[in-house]
């Protein structure tokens, strides 16, 4: 992809915060204008409701009132059908932050565009790499602030520490504050907390950290976000879920399927896509 920017030095703090509790936060990333596109685009798409069969299927008939998310799913792999989604799952800037902290070239695997509008319910706490499955590795996640993301809005909190961990069996969320259904409890002894930012703001976090969000409870303040994954490109196995990866040249890039189960056994199929 043609969009290359200067190189952005990490701070050795930022580094220490990615190596030793598997996040890290860069302010001021995409500009005010980049973030107004993306803004733009989604509630056009937003208002329009029109359908994209298999990504973004809103119900239009309901009133909304009791579920804000079926009106307002999220949309899934908008760099599918989406020229500015590409150019920013492919942005230059991440390529070179992800080569920082994967140590080789990255590999696009996912994009996703959240609304949370008021009164959306949250994701429960999980760990991505649950369901990209790559191996040997992890994924990691790019998450861009649109608005605001504070707790009070359903802002994304991190449990400091758990890359460290492994991926664990999941069990059942809470749906009347999750509209997803697989809950991960964190450790004895760690919490979430909550990483608040502003629009522009891009939150890298390791794809074994466990992370989540709260139901929106403000009354007129969305909670838009832009999330990317990817994964290193020494991969050597990978959900098919995600197929077709792209390299950062938007070339599709093969790789074999992941095998023998994950952590809550064979035969076990993750609900799709993290
Ligand atoms: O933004 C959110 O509320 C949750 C996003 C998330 O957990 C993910 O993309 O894996």
């Amino acid at each position: 992809m043609k969009n290359t920017h200067k190189p952005i030095a990490l701070t050795a703090d930022q580094l220490f915060c990615y190596e030793d509790r598997g996040y890290m936060i860069v302010r001021n990333l995409f500009s005010s204008e980049e973030v107004e596109g993306l803004r733009n685009r989604f509630d056009e798409i937003g208002v329009a409701g029109t359908p994209i069969p298999g990504y973004w299927e809103p119900d239009l008939h309901g009133n909304g009132a009791s579920d804000p998310l079926k009106r307002y799913p999220r949309v899934m792999m908008p760099h599918r059908y989406d020229e500015l989604s590409m150019r920013t799952l492919l942005d230059s800037r991440i390529r070179l932050l992800l080569r920082v902290l994967l140590g080789e070239e990255p590999i696009a695997a996912q994009s996703m565009f959240y609304f949370k509008p008021p009164g959306a319910r949250g994701q429960a706490l999980h760990q991505d790499n649950f369901y990209l499955e790559v191996k040997p590795g992890t994924c990691v996640a790019a998450w861009l602030a649109i608005d605001p993301s504070l707790p009070e809005n359903g802002g994304l909190s991190v449990v400091p520490g758990t890359h460290k961990m492994s991926i664990v069996c999941p069990e059942m969320a809470e749906d009347s504050e999750s509209f997803t259904s697989h809950l991960v409890r964190p450790p004895d002894g760690v919490k979430p907390i909550p990483v608040n930012l502003r629009p522009g703001d891009v939150l890298f976090f390791n794809g074994s950290v466990i992370h989540g969000s709260a139901p929106n409870r403000t009354k007129d303040l969305w909670r838009r976000s832009f999330i990317c994954h990817y994964m290193p490109k020494g991969t050597t196995q990978v959900s098919r879920w995600y197929f077709p990866l792209l390299d950062f040249d938007g070339n599709v890039v093969e790789y074999p399927i992941s095998q023998g189960g994950g952590p809550c056994g064979e035969g076990f199929e993750p609900a799709v896509l993290s």
